[in-house]
Protein backbone atom coordinates (compact mmCIF):
# COMPACT_ATOMS: atom_id res chain seq x y z
CA UNK A 1 0.00 0.00 0.00
CA UNK A 2 1.39 3.63 -1.06
CA UNK A 3 1.94 5.95 1.97
CA UNK A 4 -0.72 7.93 0.28
CA UNK A 5 -3.34 4.98 0.49
CA UNK A 6 -2.85 4.32 4.19
CA UNK A 7 -3.06 8.07 4.79
CA UNK A 8 -6.25 7.85 2.75
CA UNK A 9 -7.51 5.15 5.10
CA UNK A 10 -6.27 7.07 8.31
CA UNK A 11 -8.34 10.10 7.31
CA UNK A 12 -11.57 7.96 6.24
CA UNK A 13 -11.62 6.75 9.85
CA UNK A 14 -12.04 10.68 10.80
CA UNK A 15 -14.85 10.70 7.91
CA UNK A 16 -12.48 12.45 5.33
CA UNK A 17 -12.10 11.52 2.15
CA UNK A 18 -8.54 13.15 1.17
CA UNK A 19 -8.93 12.66 -2.77
CA UNK A 20 -12.04 15.21 -2.24
CA UNK A 21 -9.82 17.54 -0.53
CA UNK A 22 -7.00 18.04 -3.27
CA UNK A 23 -9.85 18.12 -5.61
CA UNK A 24 -11.23 21.08 -3.82
CA UNK A 25 -7.80 22.80 -3.40
CA UNK A 26 -6.72 22.50 -7.39
CA UNK A 27 -9.55 25.05 -7.66
CA UNK A 28 -8.53 27.40 -5.42
CA UNK A 29 -6.86 30.38 -6.90
CA UNK A 30 -3.96 32.41 -5.12
CA UNK A 31 -3.22 36.16 -5.91
CA UNK A 32 0.27 36.15 -5.58
CA UNK A 33 2.28 39.79 -5.24
CA UNK A 34 4.56 40.67 -8.00
CA UNK A 35 6.48 42.64 -4.96
CA UNK A 36 8.68 39.84 -3.50
CA UNK A 37 11.26 39.77 -6.45
CA UNK A 38 12.40 43.14 -5.80
CA UNK A 39 11.87 44.40 -2.55
CA UNK A 40 8.61 46.37 -3.25
CA UNK A 41 10.54 48.48 -5.63
CA UNK A 42 8.84 48.89 -9.05
CA UNK A 43 10.08 49.84 -11.82
CA UNK A 44 8.59 53.15 -12.24
CA UNK A 45 10.62 55.92 -9.85
CA UNK A 46 13.98 56.02 -8.09
CA UNK A 47 12.29 56.69 -4.93
CA UNK A 48 12.91 54.29 -2.56
CA UNK A 49 10.88 52.58 -0.44
CA UNK A 50 8.63 54.55 1.78
CA UNK A 51 5.09 54.76 3.53
CA UNK A 52 5.87 53.05 6.70
CA UNK A 53 6.73 49.28 5.13
CA UNK A 54 10.00 48.27 4.96
CA UNK A 55 12.04 45.56 3.14
CA UNK A 56 15.32 44.29 5.32
CA UNK A 57 18.08 42.01 4.26
CA UNK A 58 20.71 42.16 1.15
CA UNK A 59 20.98 38.84 -0.62
CA UNK A 60 22.00 39.21 -4.05
CA UNK A 61 20.51 38.87 -7.44
CA UNK A 62 17.09 40.53 -7.27
CA UNK A 63 15.36 41.69 -10.23
CA UNK A 64 15.80 44.98 -11.43
CA UNK A 65 14.19 45.07 -14.56
CA UNK A 66 10.79 44.05 -16.10
CA UNK A 67 12.38 40.67 -17.99
CA UNK A 68 14.18 39.74 -14.76
CA UNK A 69 11.01 40.60 -12.88
CA UNK A 70 9.27 38.06 -15.41
CA UNK A 71 12.12 35.80 -15.47
CA UNK A 72 11.74 35.44 -11.56
CA UNK A 73 8.28 35.01 -11.49
CA UNK A 74 8.06 32.18 -14.27
CA UNK A 75 10.73 30.20 -11.86
CA UNK A 76 8.57 30.68 -8.63
CA UNK A 77 5.12 29.88 -10.47
CA UNK A 78 7.08 26.82 -12.05
CA UNK A 79 7.58 25.31 -8.65
CA UNK A 80 4.34 26.66 -6.72
CA UNK A 81 1.27 24.36 -7.37
CA UNK A 82 -2.26 25.10 -8.68
CA UNK A 83 -4.30 27.66 -10.02
CA UNK A 84 -2.68 31.33 -9.59
CA UNK A 85 -3.05 34.56 -10.08
CA UNK A 86 -0.58 37.71 -10.86
CA UNK A 87 -0.79 40.63 -8.18
CA UNK A 88 1.01 43.61 -9.55
CA UNK A 89 1.27 47.10 -8.07
CA UNK A 90 0.67 50.32 -10.13
CA UNK A 91 4.46 50.90 -9.45
CA UNK A 92 5.26 48.13 -11.98
CA UNK A 93 4.06 49.79 -15.19
CA UNK A 94 6.63 49.44 -17.99
CA UNK A 95 7.46 52.48 -20.22
CA UNK A 96 8.53 51.66 -23.83
CA UNK A 97 11.40 54.26 -25.22
CA UNK A 98 12.01 55.74 -22.10
CA UNK A 99 8.64 57.74 -22.33
CA UNK A 100 7.30 57.66 -18.52
CA UNK A 101 3.93 58.87 -17.47
CA UNK A 102 3.74 60.19 -13.67
CA UNK A 103 1.01 57.94 -11.95
CA UNK A 104 -1.42 60.25 -12.29
CA UNK A 105 -1.35 60.09 -16.12
CA UNK A 106 -0.70 56.20 -16.19
CA UNK A 107 -2.73 53.91 -18.62
CA UNK A 108 -3.86 50.87 -19.48
CA UNK A 109 -0.47 50.83 -22.33
CA UNK A 110 1.52 51.12 -19.23
CA UNK A 111 1.11 47.17 -18.85
CA UNK A 112 0.64 45.84 -21.75
CA UNK A 113 3.54 44.20 -21.65
CA UNK A 114 2.02 42.05 -18.34
CA UNK A 115 -1.13 41.65 -20.11
CA UNK A 116 1.05 39.75 -22.72
CA UNK A 117 2.66 37.67 -19.95
CA UNK A 118 -0.47 36.84 -18.05
CA UNK A 119 -2.42 35.93 -20.87
CA UNK A 120 0.84 33.37 -21.86
CA UNK A 121 0.27 32.00 -19.17
CA UNK A 122 -3.76 31.80 -18.64
CA UNK A 123 -3.71 33.85 -15.74
CA UNK A 124 -5.60 36.92 -14.44
CA UNK A 125 -4.16 40.27 -12.90
CA UNK A 126 -4.66 41.94 -9.81
CA UNK A 127 -4.02 45.36 -9.34
CA UNK A 128 -2.89 48.09 -6.85
CA UNK A 129 -2.35 51.95 -6.96
CA UNK A 130 0.96 52.54 -5.59
CA UNK A 131 0.59 55.47 -2.58
CA UNK A 132 4.17 55.31 -1.74
CA UNK A 133 7.59 55.59 -2.85
CA UNK A 134 6.94 59.16 -4.77
CA UNK A 135 7.97 62.52 -4.21
CA UNK A 136 3.94 63.30 -4.20
CA UNK A 137 3.87 61.63 -0.95
CA UNK A 138 3.97 64.45 1.11
CA UNK A 139 4.65 64.37 4.70
CA UNK A 140 3.22 60.90 4.67
CA UNK A 141 -0.20 61.73 3.09
CA UNK A 142 -1.93 61.32 -0.45
CA UNK A 143 -5.51 61.09 -0.37
CA UNK A 144 -5.91 62.48 3.10
CA UNK A 145 -3.56 65.40 2.40
CA UNK A 146 -4.88 68.98 3.07
CA UNK A 147 -2.98 70.30 0.33
CA UNK A 148 -5.38 70.20 -2.70
CA UNK A 149 -2.57 69.36 -5.18
CA UNK A 150 -1.40 65.88 -3.57
CA UNK A 151 -4.77 64.87 -2.64
CA UNK A 152 -6.00 65.59 -6.34
CA UNK A 153 -2.63 64.28 -7.89
CA UNK A 154 -3.54 60.89 -5.74
CA UNK A 155 -7.09 60.97 -6.48
CA UNK A 156 -6.25 61.34 -10.10
CA UNK A 157 -3.77 57.96 -9.60
CA UNK A 158 -6.76 55.83 -8.16
CA UNK A 159 -8.97 56.75 -11.11
CA UNK A 160 -6.55 55.89 -13.81
CA UNK A 161 -6.14 52.67 -11.95
CA UNK A 162 -9.38 51.56 -11.83
CA UNK A 163 -9.27 52.12 -15.77
CA UNK A 164 -6.33 50.05 -15.92
CA UNK A 165 -8.17 46.95 -13.52
CA UNK A 166 -10.61 47.44 -15.86
CA UNK A 167 -8.53 46.54 -18.72
CA UNK A 168 -7.17 43.50 -17.12
CA UNK A 169 -10.17 41.99 -16.64
CA UNK A 170 -10.93 42.72 -20.11
CA UNK A 171 -7.96 41.23 -21.59
CA UNK A 172 -7.41 38.24 -19.70
CA UNK A 173 -11.39 37.31 -19.19
CA UNK A 174 -10.73 37.38 -14.94
CA UNK A 175 -12.02 39.70 -12.84
CA UNK A 176 -9.78 41.94 -11.30
CA UNK A 177 -9.32 42.62 -7.80
CA UNK A 178 -8.20 46.25 -7.20
CA UNK A 179 -7.26 47.22 -3.66
CA UNK A 180 -6.58 50.70 -1.88
CA UNK A 181 -4.02 51.03 0.70
CA UNK A 182 -2.78 54.31 1.59
CA UNK A 183 -0.08 54.73 4.29
CA UNK A 184 -1.25 57.96 5.31
CA UNK A 185 -0.86 58.82 9.24
CA UNK A 186 1.38 60.82 11.53
CA UNK A 187 4.10 59.68 13.94
CA UNK A 188 3.01 61.78 16.53
CA UNK A 189 -0.62 62.84 18.38
CA UNK A 190 -2.85 64.63 15.83
CA UNK A 191 -4.59 67.50 16.35
CA UNK A 192 -6.90 66.59 14.58
CA UNK A 193 -8.10 62.87 13.68
CA UNK A 194 -11.50 64.16 11.52
CA UNK A 195 -10.31 65.92 9.04
CA UNK A 196 -7.94 63.18 7.46
CA UNK A 197 -10.35 60.85 7.22
CA UNK A 198 -12.88 63.39 5.96
CA UNK A 199 -11.18 63.75 3.26
CA UNK A 200 -9.77 60.28 2.79
CA UNK A 201 -13.58 59.55 2.15
CA UNK A 202 -13.85 62.72 0.00
CA UNK A 203 -10.89 61.25 -2.23
CA UNK A 204 -12.15 57.26 -1.86
CA UNK A 205 -15.90 58.91 -3.16
CA UNK A 206 -14.44 60.76 -6.40
CA UNK A 207 -12.44 57.60 -7.07
CA UNK A 208 -15.19 55.18 -7.34
CA UNK A 209 -17.06 57.91 -8.91
CA UNK A 210 -15.44 56.39 -12.37
CA UNK A 211 -17.66 53.91 -13.77
CA UNK A 212 -17.03 50.35 -14.64
CA UNK A 213 -17.99 47.22 -14.44
CA UNK A 214 -18.46 45.57 -11.00
CA UNK A 215 -18.30 41.92 -11.74
CA UNK A 216 -15.11 42.59 -13.46
CA UNK A 217 -13.39 44.86 -10.76
CA UNK A 218 -13.46 43.79 -7.52
CA UNK A 219 -12.50 47.38 -5.21
CA UNK A 220 -11.57 46.10 -2.27
CA UNK A 221 -9.90 48.62 0.37
CA UNK A 222 -6.93 47.41 3.11
CA UNK A 223 -6.96 49.18 6.27
CA UNK A 224 -4.08 49.38 8.80
CA UNK A 225 -3.65 50.08 13.13
CA UNK A 226 0.12 51.20 12.03
CA UNK A 227 3.00 51.93 9.97
CA UNK A 228 6.94 52.67 10.81
CA UNK A 229 6.88 56.64 11.75
CA UNK A 230 3.46 56.60 11.67
CA UNK A 231 2.70 54.80 14.88
CA UNK A 232 0.59 57.49 16.88
CA UNK A 233 -2.32 57.60 13.74
CA UNK A 234 -3.38 56.07 10.63
CA UNK A 235 -6.10 57.14 8.35
CA UNK A 236 -7.15 54.26 6.97
CA UNK A 237 -7.96 52.77 10.41
CA UNK A 238 -10.39 49.27 10.70
CA UNK A 239 -12.85 50.83 11.50
CA UNK A 240 -12.84 53.53 8.60
CA UNK A 241 -12.49 51.23 6.31
CA UNK A 242 -14.98 48.75 7.38
CA UNK A 243 -17.47 51.46 7.62
CA UNK A 244 -16.62 53.05 4.53
CA UNK A 245 -16.82 49.41 2.43
CA UNK A 246 -20.07 48.84 3.94
CA UNK A 247 -21.94 52.01 2.98
CA UNK A 248 -20.26 52.13 -0.54
CA UNK A 249 -20.69 48.56 -1.00
CA UNK A 250 -17.04 47.74 -1.89
CA UNK A 251 -15.27 44.72 -0.59
CA UNK A 252 -12.87 44.94 2.94
CA UNK A 253 -9.45 43.97 2.78
CA UNK A 254 -7.86 42.21 5.74
CA UNK A 255 -4.24 42.40 6.06
CA UNK A 256 -3.14 39.76 9.05
CA UNK A 257 -0.57 42.18 9.77
CA UNK A 258 -2.34 44.82 10.24
CA UNK A 259 -4.10 44.54 13.50
CA UNK A 260 -2.73 44.39 17.23
CA UNK A 261 -0.78 41.47 18.02
CA UNK A 262 -3.28 39.48 19.95
CA UNK A 263 -6.36 40.55 17.21
CA UNK A 264 -6.75 37.38 15.03
CA UNK A 265 -8.03 37.50 11.52
CA UNK A 266 -9.01 34.17 11.68
CA UNK A 267 -11.82 35.22 14.37
CA UNK A 268 -13.05 38.21 11.65
CA UNK A 269 -13.21 36.13 8.75
CA UNK A 270 -17.09 35.22 9.96
CA UNK A 271 -18.61 38.23 10.99
CA UNK A 272 -17.07 39.52 7.98
CA UNK A 273 -18.85 37.04 5.60
CA UNK A 274 -22.21 37.69 7.56
CA UNK A 275 -21.81 41.28 5.98
CA UNK A 276 -20.37 41.27 2.65
CA UNK A 277 -20.87 39.13 -0.26
CA UNK A 278 -16.84 39.06 -0.89
CA UNK A 279 -13.92 39.53 1.44
CA UNK A 280 -10.48 39.79 0.65
CA UNK A 281 -7.38 38.79 2.45
CA UNK A 282 -3.87 39.53 2.42
CA UNK A 283 -1.92 36.77 3.86
CA UNK A 284 1.25 37.78 5.37
CA UNK A 285 3.38 36.71 8.86
CA UNK A 286 3.66 39.63 11.28
CA UNK A 287 6.54 38.94 13.41
CA UNK A 288 6.22 41.36 16.73
CA UNK A 289 5.04 44.35 14.05
CA UNK A 290 3.48 44.36 9.88
CA UNK A 291 6.44 42.84 9.26
CA UNK A 292 5.96 40.74 6.35
CA UNK A 293 7.77 38.14 7.25
CA UNK A 294 7.47 34.83 4.75
CA UNK A 295 4.07 33.02 5.54
CA UNK A 296 5.30 29.70 7.38
CA UNK A 297 2.60 26.71 7.79
CA UNK A 298 1.45 27.71 11.27
CA UNK A 299 -1.38 27.57 13.36
CA UNK A 300 -2.70 31.52 12.41
CA UNK A 301 -2.70 30.68 8.97
CA UNK A 302 -4.05 27.27 9.04
CA UNK A 303 -6.80 28.87 11.21
CA UNK A 304 -7.34 31.62 8.77
CA UNK A 305 -8.02 28.83 6.15
CA UNK A 306 -9.97 26.65 8.35
CA UNK A 307 -12.61 29.58 8.91
CA UNK A 308 -12.29 29.84 4.71
CA UNK A 309 -13.19 25.89 4.74
CA UNK A 310 -15.70 26.05 7.58
CA UNK A 311 -17.67 28.90 6.36
CA UNK A 312 -18.07 27.20 2.80
CA UNK A 313 -16.31 30.91 1.38
CA UNK A 314 -13.64 29.58 -0.45
CA UNK A 315 -15.34 30.87 -3.73
CA UNK A 316 -15.88 34.45 -1.68
CA UNK A 317 -12.64 35.10 -0.35
CA UNK A 318 -10.43 36.63 -2.53
CA UNK A 319 -6.97 35.33 -1.09
CA UNK A 320 -3.64 37.15 -2.06
CA UNK A 321 -0.16 36.90 -0.15
CA UNK A 322 1.41 40.28 0.69
CA UNK A 323 5.37 39.83 2.22
CA UNK A 324 8.81 40.89 1.38
CA UNK A 325 12.00 39.35 2.62
CA UNK A 326 15.12 40.30 1.20
CA UNK A 327 17.61 38.67 3.54
CA UNK A 328 16.78 35.42 1.57
CA UNK A 329 16.76 33.77 -2.01
CA UNK A 330 13.69 35.64 -3.18
CA UNK A 331 12.07 32.63 -5.30
CA UNK A 332 12.39 30.49 -2.37
CA UNK A 333 10.44 33.14 -0.35
CA UNK A 334 7.79 33.64 -2.76
CA UNK A 335 7.48 29.61 -3.19
CA UNK A 336 7.63 28.81 0.58
CA UNK A 337 5.24 31.15 1.14
CA UNK A 338 2.36 30.28 -1.21
CA UNK A 339 2.65 26.96 -0.65
CA UNK A 340 2.29 27.14 2.76
CA UNK A 341 -1.21 29.08 2.18
CA UNK A 342 -2.43 26.29 -0.37
CA UNK A 343 -1.05 23.70 2.78
CA UNK A 344 -2.95 25.51 5.02
CA UNK A 345 -6.01 25.34 2.68
CA UNK A 346 -5.39 21.62 1.99
CA UNK A 347 -5.40 21.06 5.76
CA UNK A 348 -8.58 23.03 6.60
CA UNK A 349 -10.31 20.96 3.69
CA UNK A 350 -9.11 17.49 5.43
CA UNK A 351 -11.41 18.54 8.65
CA UNK A 352 -13.89 16.90 9.21
CA UNK A 353 -16.05 19.64 10.01
CA UNK A 354 -19.38 18.62 10.21
CA UNK A 355 -18.80 15.75 12.97
CA UNK A 356 -16.37 18.53 15.14
CA UNK A 357 -19.68 21.47 14.40
CA UNK A 358 -21.92 18.93 16.00
CA UNK A 359 -19.49 17.92 19.11
CA UNK A 360 -19.43 21.43 19.71
CA UNK A 361 -23.63 21.83 19.15
CA UNK A 362 -23.84 18.37 21.08
CA UNK A 363 -21.47 19.77 23.89
CA UNK A 364 -19.23 17.29 23.54
CA UNK A 365 -16.26 19.40 24.50
CA UNK A 366 -13.58 16.50 25.56
CA UNK A 367 -14.62 14.67 22.29
CA UNK A 368 -13.75 18.10 20.51
CA UNK A 369 -10.70 19.03 22.03
CA UNK A 370 -9.32 15.07 21.49
CA UNK A 371 -10.52 14.66 18.01
CA UNK A 372 -9.03 18.07 16.99
CA UNK A 373 -5.65 17.27 18.62
CA UNK A 374 -5.27 13.64 17.15
CA UNK A 375 -6.14 15.24 13.29
CA UNK A 376 -2.59 17.15 13.80
CA UNK A 377 -0.80 14.29 13.73
CA UNK A 378 -2.98 12.96 10.96
CA UNK A 379 -0.55 11.47 7.81
CA UNK A 380 -1.05 14.98 6.13
CA UNK A 381 2.28 15.09 4.64
CA UNK A 382 1.35 12.28 2.75
CA UNK A 383 -1.74 13.73 1.08
CA UNK A 384 0.31 17.20 0.32
CA UNK A 385 2.68 14.85 -1.55
CA UNK A 386 -0.28 13.46 -3.17
CA UNK A 387 -1.62 17.01 -4.37
CA UNK A 388 1.99 17.85 -5.11
CA UNK A 389 1.99 14.63 -7.44
CA UNK A 390 -0.56 15.56 -9.06
CA UNK A 391 0.72 18.68 -10.19
CA UNK A 392 3.80 17.57 -11.51
CA UNK A 393 5.58 18.72 -8.30
CA UNK A 394 7.29 17.37 -5.22
CA UNK A 395 8.62 18.73 -2.10
CA UNK A 396 12.44 19.10 -3.45
CA UNK A 397 12.03 22.89 -4.69
CA UNK A 398 15.25 23.94 -3.10
CA UNK A 399 17.09 22.22 -5.53
CA UNK A 400 16.21 23.75 -8.56
CA UNK A 401 16.26 27.61 -6.86
CA UNK A 402 19.39 26.87 -5.78
CA UNK A 403 20.66 26.03 -9.69
CA UNK A 404 18.63 29.19 -10.77
CA UNK A 405 20.67 31.39 -8.18
CA UNK A 406 23.94 30.47 -9.69
CA UNK A 407 22.84 30.34 -13.09
CA UNK A 408 20.96 33.28 -13.50
CA UNK A 409 20.34 35.53 -10.09
CA UNK A 410 24.23 35.48 -8.94
CA UNK A 411 25.39 36.64 -12.49
CA UNK A 412 23.22 39.74 -12.38
C1 LIG B 1 1.18 47.74 3.68
C2 LIG B 1 0.09 46.95 3.06
C3 LIG B 1 0.10 46.88 1.56
C4 LIG B 1 1.50 46.68 0.99
C5 LIG B 1 1.52 46.41 -0.49
C6 LIG B 1 2.88 46.54 -1.06
O1 LIG B 1 1.24 47.63 5.03
O2 LIG B 1 0.08 45.66 3.59
O3 LIG B 1 -0.76 45.90 1.14
O4 LIG B 1 2.18 45.67 1.64
O5 LIG B 1 0.61 47.19 -1.12
ZN1 LIG C 1 -1.24 44.24 2.71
Amino acid sequence: MSRYDEAKNIYSNFGVDTDKAIDALKNVTVSVHCWQGDDVEGFDSKESLSGGIQTTGNYPGKATTPNELMQDIDKAFSLIPGKKKLNLHASYAIFEDGKKADRDKLEPKHFEKWVEFAKERGMGIDFNPTFFSHPMVKDNLTLSSPDEEVRNFWVNHGKCCIKIAEYFANETGKSCVLNIWIPDGYKDIPADRFSPRYRFKKSLDEILSVPYDKDKVYVTLESKVFGIGLEAYTVGSAEFCLNYANEKGITPLMDNGHYHPTEMVSDKISSMLLFHKKIALHITRPMRWDSDHVILFDDETKEIAREIVRCDALDRVFISTDYFDASINRISAWVTGVRNVQKALLYALLQPNDILNKMQNDSQFTRLMVMQEELKTAPFGDVWEEFLKSENMNSDYLTEIEKYEKEVLLKR
